[in-house]
């Protein structure tokens, strides 16, 4: 994806009421500062500890600008491994429940919200194309409900090496789109009709997040960056609805 061709994000305020209008109209809410930086940095660091001690990183300070050690991605034993790990720092968990993503998905979903246990840490490696998940709608992925949002936040600050997010405004409002395995990704897509300015794209600081529906259409971008890229992506939903077993289960679990 052309970068900048895409048009910028446009941005919400937390606090505003019409937030639930500006979803249905647009599909996702881009929320600068949502998320204290302080949190996101715990998280970081406590991730970043991790991938330095699995000799991910080039250096073993994990805020050494998170550079990947080089060669090729780690392979499946060293993921698993290392997610099982991640899913189990606390600062990686806490901020998927912190009170300013409760308030937004209250004025989303109502009073009664769930936070799924299966909480995504992605880590992205420069260069590995194989590992980019193209354009697609989460609910295929999630299933259950399809009233559910996620929340994705980058840990670091993304420009356009490090890629990020990209969201196709006013998608929602579809169906669950036929999905198929790509051929040049481990993911499955849906089709893309390559008009890039159909699509949303912005730099983001730690503290942004997107949040976004189910059955909104969203890209990860490659990372051509020399960094790996950490972000956190968290679902929630209404209590009591229905949700697939998987994300009652940590991810690689
Ligand atoms: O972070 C990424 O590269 C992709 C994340 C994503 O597609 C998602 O959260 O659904």
């Amino acid at each position: 994806m052309d970068l900048d061709a895409t048009r910028p994000f446009a941005s919400s305020l937390p606090g505003d009421p019409g937030l639930a209008e500006r979803m249905a109209a647009d599909g996702y809410l881009c929320l600068r500062g949502l998320l204290d930086r302080d949190d996101v940095h715990s998280a970081r660091d406590a991730i970043a500890a991790v991938l330095a001690d699995e000799g991910v990183l080039a250096s073993a300070s994990p805020v050494g600008g998170l550079v990947f050690r080089g060669g090729s991605p780690p392979d499946r034993g060293l993921l698993e491994r290392a997610h099982r790990r991640l899913n189990a720092l606390d600062p990686f968990t806490r901020l998927a429940d912190v009170p300013a993503i409760g308030a937004v998905m209250r004025g989303l979903l109502g009073e009664a919200v769930t936070t799924h246990v299966r909480k995504i840490c992605r880590v992205k490696y420069p260069h590995d194309t194989y590992d980019i998940v193209g354009p697609h709608q989460d609910f295929w992925y999630v299933k259950g409900a399809e009233e559910t949002y996620t929340c994705w936040a980058p840990l670091t600050d993304t420009d356009a090496e490090l890629g990020g997010l990209a969201v196709r405004p006013g998608s929602l409002g579809g169906a669950p789109m036929p999905h198929a395995q790509r051929a040049d990704s481990r993911f499955h897509g849906v089709d893309d009709d390559g008009d890039e300015g159909a699509w949303a794209w912005s730099p983001m600081r730690a503290g942004d997040a997107l949040v976004f529906h189910s059955l909104t259409v969203h890209a990860g971008l490659p990372n051509s960056s020399a960094h790996v890229r950490l972000s956190v992506d968290y679902r929630y939903q209404r209590a009591g609805a229905p949700m697939d077993p998987s994300h009652t289960r940590p991810h690689f679990d």
